[in-house]
C-alpha cells in the first residue's frame, strides 16, 4: 500500500448508525419523524424555537446514551499512530472531518475532528458568538453568560456556512487520498470534496453500505458495513506501512 503522506476522512451520518444514531436519509430515517424544513433552518429557529430546542433535546439525550463503534475506534487508532501515541508510529497526517454532530469520534479516540456542521454538545450566543458545553438541555429561555443574547444550537442549518471551509479546502487540495465514509452525498459542499481532491492529484475512496449519488467520482469504491470495512482499512494500512518501513 502506497506510504501517503497525508490521508483526508470525511464522515457522515453513516458512521454512527451502527451505533444505534439514526441516519437522515435512511428508511427511518431523522428526517422523517420531522420535515427539514421545520427544524434545521434558521427561519425554523425564528418561527418556532421551542421545537427546534426540543428536537436537539431529545437527539442530544439519544446521543449521550450511544457508543463509539469498530470504526469511530478504528480511526481513533490511526490518529494515535498519526501522532506517535502508540507503537504503529507513522509519518502521515490524517484529518478527520464530519458532518456528523455527535461526539463518537472523539470518544472513539480521534480527538481532532473538525465538525464542519457543528457539535450538539455545544451552544452559541446569536449575538456575540460566545460557544459554550451544552451537555443538558437548551430553551428559549437560556441566555449567553457573556452578553445575555440568546442562545441557539452550535450547528450549521441548511442555508448556513458550514464551520472551518478555508482550513477544509487547504487540506483538501494537500491530501494525498481522500476517504469517504458512511455519506450519501446529497449534502453540499461536502459531496464537492472528493472531485476537489481529485483534481488535486489525491487517490479516493468510498466507504458505504451501497452505491451513493457521487460514487462514480471516485478511484474505489468499498461497499459493506463500516463496522467491518474501515477496521479491516485501518488494520491493513497499519500493517503495509510497517513493512515498509522495514524495508
Ligand atoms: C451551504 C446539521 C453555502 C443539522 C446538516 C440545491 C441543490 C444543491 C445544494 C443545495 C440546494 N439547495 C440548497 C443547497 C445547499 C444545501 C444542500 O446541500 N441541500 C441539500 C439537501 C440539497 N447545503 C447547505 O445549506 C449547507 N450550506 O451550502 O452554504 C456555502 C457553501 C460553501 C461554503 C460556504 C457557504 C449547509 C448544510 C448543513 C446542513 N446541516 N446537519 C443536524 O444534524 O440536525 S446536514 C445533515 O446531512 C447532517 O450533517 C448529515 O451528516 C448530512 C449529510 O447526510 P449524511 O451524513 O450523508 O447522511 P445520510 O443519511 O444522507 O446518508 C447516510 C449514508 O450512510 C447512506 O449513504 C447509507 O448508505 C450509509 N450507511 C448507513 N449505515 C451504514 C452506511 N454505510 C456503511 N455502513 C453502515 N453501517
Ligand atoms: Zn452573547
Amino acid at each position: 500500500m502506497t506510504q501517503y503522506k497525508h490521508i483526508f476522512i470525511l464522515t457522515g451520518a453513516g458512521i454512527s448508525a451502527p451505533s444505534g444514531i439514526q441516519t437522515f436519509r435512511g428508511s427511518n430515517g431523522l428526517w422523517n419523524g420531522y420535515n427539514v424544513e421545520e427544524v434545521a433552518t434558521p427561519y425554523a429557529f425564528e418561527d418556532n424555537p421551542n421545537l427546534v430546542h426540543n428536537f436537539y433535546n431529545d437527539r442530544r439525550d439519544d446521543i449521550r446514551a450511544k457508543k463509539p463503534n469498530a470504526a469511530h475506534l478504528a480511526l481513533g487508532e490511526l490518529f494515535e499512530a498519526s501522532k506517535g501515541m502508540c507503537e504503529n508510529e507513522i509519518d502521515t497526517q490524517i484529518t478527520l472531518v464530519t458532518q456528523n454532530i455527535d461526539d463518537l469520534h472523539e470518544r472513539g479516540g480521534f480527538e481532532e475532528t473538525i465538525h464542519m456542521h457543528g457539535e450538539i454538545f455545544k451552544k452559541r450566543c446569536v449575538d456575540c458568538w460566545n460557544v459554550e458545553d451544552s451537555n443538558g438541555d437548551t430553551s428559549v429561555g437560556d441566555l449567553c453568560s457573556n452578553c445575555n443574547g440568546k442562545i441557539r444550537p452550535h450547528i450549521v442549518w441548511f442555508g448556513e456556512s458550514p464551520f472551518d471551509m478555508v482550513g477544509i479546502n487547504r487540506c483538501l487540495k494537500k491530501c494525498d487520498l481522500f476517504i469517504s465514509i458512511g455519506t450519501s452525498g446529497q449534502v453540499a459542499p461536502a459531496s464537492e470534496f472528493v472531485e476537489i481532491a481529485h483534481r488535486h492529484g489525491a487517490r479516493t475512496m468510498e466507504f458505504n453500505m451501497e452505491r451513493t449519488a457521487i460514487s462514480q467520482h471516485f478511484d474505489d469504491v468499498v461497499v459493506g458495513d463500516v463496522v467491518e470495512t474501515v477496521p479491516d482499512w485501518v488494520s491493513r494500512f497499519l500493517q503495509d506501512y510497517e513493512e515498509t518501513d522495514v524495508e
